[in-house]
């Protein structure tokens, strides 16, 4: 389901698109449906063009190779630090979660990365499969390289659910991450096995799915690309757990 950002929806002058309720009902189901939903067109292309700038001056500015930012201190005036505080994008986020799962949305920061791949270092961050921490991705793709390997986001989507404890969360993790798993998901990718969504992203559209429900990863692309995504993810249903907090620090839980 492809929602049209201005078609249908209201827009604010100078701010992002607004969806309507009817348009969030849509995204939800088709996320629960197929996997993931679309905005199309969320970022202008004067904003799109000036993301892309800053990336490659990134990807340059550390000798062409993978580059990645955590949070937006570091992306200051870019549409990314508009979208990490804007009430509208905020807005979208808490519906579509609301919507979801019928619980009222919880005040919790984005974990907000970007994350720019390129050359042999890119392929090391790709095809490493994992379920997010976080309850709904919003992915935004910023430099999508065109050709056979374009890095196109493979997943196998609502696969579990939103577990109560922590501990199952971190059992439904190992099982993933882990050789023989990651093999066997490797072969049914390269396999192109129906099992698996394949989804090639449109830099400036907004790609939304359940992360935390979904074993997804990128698929690498040519390493003398950039392939460059924007992610925004959002509510971590253990964010009070004792057992997360006392294992903090000790591994990539
Ligand atoms: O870059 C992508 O396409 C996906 C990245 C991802 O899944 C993540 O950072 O959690
Ligand atoms: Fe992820």
């Amino acid at each position: 389901m492809n929602i049209p950002s201005s078609a249908s929806n209201i827009s604010l002058n100078g701010e992002f698109p607004d969806l309507s309720d009817e348009s969030i009902s849509e995204l939800v189901s088709s996320i629960n449906r197929v996997g993931y939903g679309v905005v199309s067109g969320y970022l202008e292309q004067r904003e799109l063009d000036q993301l892309r700038t800053f990336v490659e001056d990134s990807v340059r500015g550390v000798g062409n190779r993978y580059v990645c930012f955590t949070g937006c201190a570091d992306l200051p005036g870019t549409p990314l630090e508009r979208m990490a505080k804007s009430q509208v994008f905020r807005r979208l986020c808490t519906r579509v979660y609301e919507r979801a799962t019928g619980n009222q949305a919880p005040d919790q920061p984005y974990h907000q990365i970007l994350r720019c791949l390129t050359g042999s270092s890119g392929q090391q961050h790709s095809l490493r499969f994992h379920y997010d921490s976080y309850v709904l991705t919003v992915l935004l793709p910023i430099c999508v390289p065109e050709g056979r390997r374009s890095g196109e986001l493979v997943m196998a989507p609502n696969v579990r659910l939103v577990r109560t404890w922590y501990a199952q969360n971190l059992i439904d993790k190992l099982l993933i991450d882990n050789p023989i798993t990651q093999f066997l998901l490797k072969r049914l990718t390269e396999a192109r096995s129906s099992h698996l969504v394949r989804l090639k992203m449109k830099p400036g559209n907004l790609y939304l799915f359940w992360g935390y429900r979904s074993i997804h990863t990128n698929e690498p692309c040519d390493p003398d690309k950039i392939r460059a995504t924007a992610l925004f993810h959002y509510v971590d249903p253990h964010a009070g757990s004792r057992l997360k907090r006392a294992l903090r620090g000790s591994g990539p839980f």
